[in-house]
């Protein structure tokens, strides 16, 4: 199969139908075809890539350091592979997906500029049957959603929206030929990771750049260079170390940001003298507050880094009013994702760049030219949507998917997402989801996360060939056990603190239930679970073999 939009007819029936065909996808691929089973990609892009194929706006890049944001499966490709800088842009990130599907030849079982619309389980002939916005109706005896946390975008519900005769765009669709950015008015919507990766980049070629910010964000900056030989080599001599360690780590990361090793802090900010707090942040600038083990865990402590940080935006920011608009106020550091940036400040000091702080002048309208606040209107030739994404559930749930005796995924998770281990839920025989709900996923390097799923699942399968069993799901029990130790994992925290309101809750989706998602247990701890629970014959899985097996 090729990119093709006029590819040829799907076969109707394999062993193993696989949504999606970014990172998760490509390697679940190259699994399948490992254990000789017989698999489908199906993406809605017309290439691989994923999240990288689709986010092209001015400024992306990954915030991990890309010689760990990478494949550890294959040696030749971890020694071939050369990134040039210590956190790659998403034209090199893309590359390299590409790169990967092209070395394993894995287009080819990849139908590209197609999107699933519905996958039923067949509970008479154990089989998902999965249809597409293209008319294909095919069939496998498991399905797994590789289809991304952050894949389904959000665009807000603003009256006169859709009224808007100027161009649009959103960072999450960005053209593969651009936008026109070059001597434009341009406004951006969001101060979330792709706002703040793209403001300063948009500010060096718009003749003006509005930025409408509702929440202020916490950022730090990248500190991003260009990889030396050195770096290279020094961390391809000790590549297999660093990638176990990334694998028993908390967050999926060996390295820090500078390329060094990383090591969890432990000094605390609290006790520290006044003094001793001035000494750092005169020496590490907003770094400082991430420097300290308490500032996540110890509300005080984080009050203190907070004053620090609002003292270096003053410090960067020239006008008092930008610089007190800018200053997050009523969310502590670290309840969102961390955002990385480079120059975000900085851009606010330019004459063409300002902003409009909606928590006092709130958006009323998107007209024909322009954006309407309380206070007034402005015109624009841009509107940059960066409103972010329905995260970790939205992709499922936009695809109608039916388990046992027709019970839907969303009525399933209608009180908020419920599986078991992350990876698969009960009533939904033989669906494995990766980086799903439940799991550590989005709270740690994710390519470490994608891998560990990718890996338990081909065991998963091999395992149920192995043994002639041709049925899998988990027992409600195990899922609502599982459940609550999420939920037990993460309560008490800032995560979850009532002055939090992030996508990890859901709370930017309107109507989804305030829930915290992803599981905060730890990436090492929680593949020692995953793996002790296969160890024990699948513990708390229900495996069976069908009455009748797959047609
Ligand atoms: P995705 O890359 O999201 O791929 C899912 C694919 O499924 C998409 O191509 C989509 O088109 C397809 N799909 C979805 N639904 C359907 C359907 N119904 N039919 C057909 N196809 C479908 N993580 C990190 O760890 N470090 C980072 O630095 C980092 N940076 C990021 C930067 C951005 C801008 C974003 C948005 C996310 C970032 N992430 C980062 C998270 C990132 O999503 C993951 O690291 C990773 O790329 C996810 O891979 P995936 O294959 O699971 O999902
Ligand atoms: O989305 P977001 P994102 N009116 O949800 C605002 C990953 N990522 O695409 O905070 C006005 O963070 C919203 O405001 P508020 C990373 O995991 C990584 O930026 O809801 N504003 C917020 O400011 C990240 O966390 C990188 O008040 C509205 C913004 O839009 C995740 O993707 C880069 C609005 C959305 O921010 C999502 O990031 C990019 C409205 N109606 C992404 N609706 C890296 O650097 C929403 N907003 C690795």
């Amino acid at each position: 199969m090729t990119n093709a939009a006029d590819r040829a007819p799907l076969s109707n029936s394999y062993d193993v139908l696989i949504v999606g065909a970014g990172f998760a996808g490509l390697y679940q691929l190259y699994r399948l075809r490992q254990l000789g089973m017989t698999a489908l990609v199906v993406e809605a892009g017309d290439d691989v890539g994923g999240t990288w194929y689709w986010n092209r706006y001015p400024g992306a890049r990954c915030d991990v350091t890309s010689l760990e944001y990478s494949y550890s499966w294959s040696k030749e490709l971890e020694n071939e592979w050369e990134w040039s800088e210590l956190m790659a842009s998403q034209p090199e990130i893309e590359r390299y997906a590409q790169h990967v599907a092209t070395k394993f030849d894995l287009r080819r079982d990849i139908a590209f500029n197609t999107r699933v619309t519905s996958a039923h389980y067949d509970e008479a002939a154990n089989c998902w049957r999965v249809t597409t916005d293209r008319g294909d109706a095919v069939q496998g005896r498991y399905a797994v959603m590789a289809t991304g946390c952050l894949s389904a975008p959000m665009l807000p519900n603003i009256p006169g929206i859709e009224s808007y005769q100027g161009v649009s765009v959103q960072t999450s669709l960005w053209p593969r030929d651009g936008v026109d950015l070059a001597g434009k008015r341009v406004a951006i919507i969001g101060t979330g990771s792709s706002a703040v990766q793209s403001i300063p980049e948009v500010a060096k070629v718009a003749a003006s750049l509005t930025v409408y910010q509702r929440t202020p964000t916490y950022t730090w900056p990248a500190n991003n260079r260009p990889l030396t030989e050195e770096d290279q080599r020094r961390v391809r001599e000790t590549y297999d170390q660093l990638r176990e360690q990334e694998r028993n780590s908390i967050a999926g990361i060996a390295l820090g940001l500078g390329g060094a090793l990383f090591a969890p802090p432990t000094a605390k900010i609290l006790e520290l003298s006044e003094d001793e707090r001035r000494e750092a942040l005169e020496k590490h600038g907003f770094s400082v507050t991430r420097m300290f083990a308490d500032v996540p865990t110890n509300m005080e402590a984080n009050g203190v880094a907070r004053a620090l940080y609002g003292e270096m935006v003053r410090r960067v920011v020239r006008d008092p009013e930008t610089a007190a608009a800018l200053t997050p106020s009523e969310h502590p550091i670290g309840c969102k994702r961390a955002v990385i940036d480079t120059n975000y400040f900085e851009t606010f000091n330019l004459p063409h760049v300002s902003l409009v702080d909606l928590r006092k002048d709130p958006i009323a309208a998107i007209t024909p030219s322009g954006i309407q606040t309380a206070s007034g209107s402005r015109e624009f030739d841009v509107i940059i949507y960066a409103t972010g994404f329905d995260a970790m559930t939205g992709a499922l749930n936009r695809i109608d998917i039916r388990g046992r005796g027709g019970e839907k995924l969303t009525e399933h998770w209608s009180g908020g997402p419920r599986n078991y281990l992350g990876l698969m839920v009960a009533g939904f025989p033989n669906l494995f989801t990766i980086t799903g709900p439940g799991s550590p996923s989005v709270m740690s390097n994710m390519m470490v996360s994608i891998e560990q799923h990718v890996d338990w699942i081909s065991d998963s399968l091999a395992y149920l060939r192995d043994h002639g069993i041709e049925r899998m799901e988990p027992a409600i029990e195990a899922e609502d056990r599982w459940v609550d130790h999420v939920n037990n994992v993460a309560s008490g925290t800032m995560y979850v603190a009532e002055s939090c309101h992030s996508w990890y809750l859901g709370e930017n989706v309107p109507g989804k239930i305030r829930q915290f998602m992803p599981y905060i247990g730890g990436v090492g701890r929680y593949r020692a679970k995953c793996d002790e629970i296969a160890a024990n014959g699948y513990e708390g899985f229900i495996l069976e073999k069908a009455a009748v097996p797959a047609g």
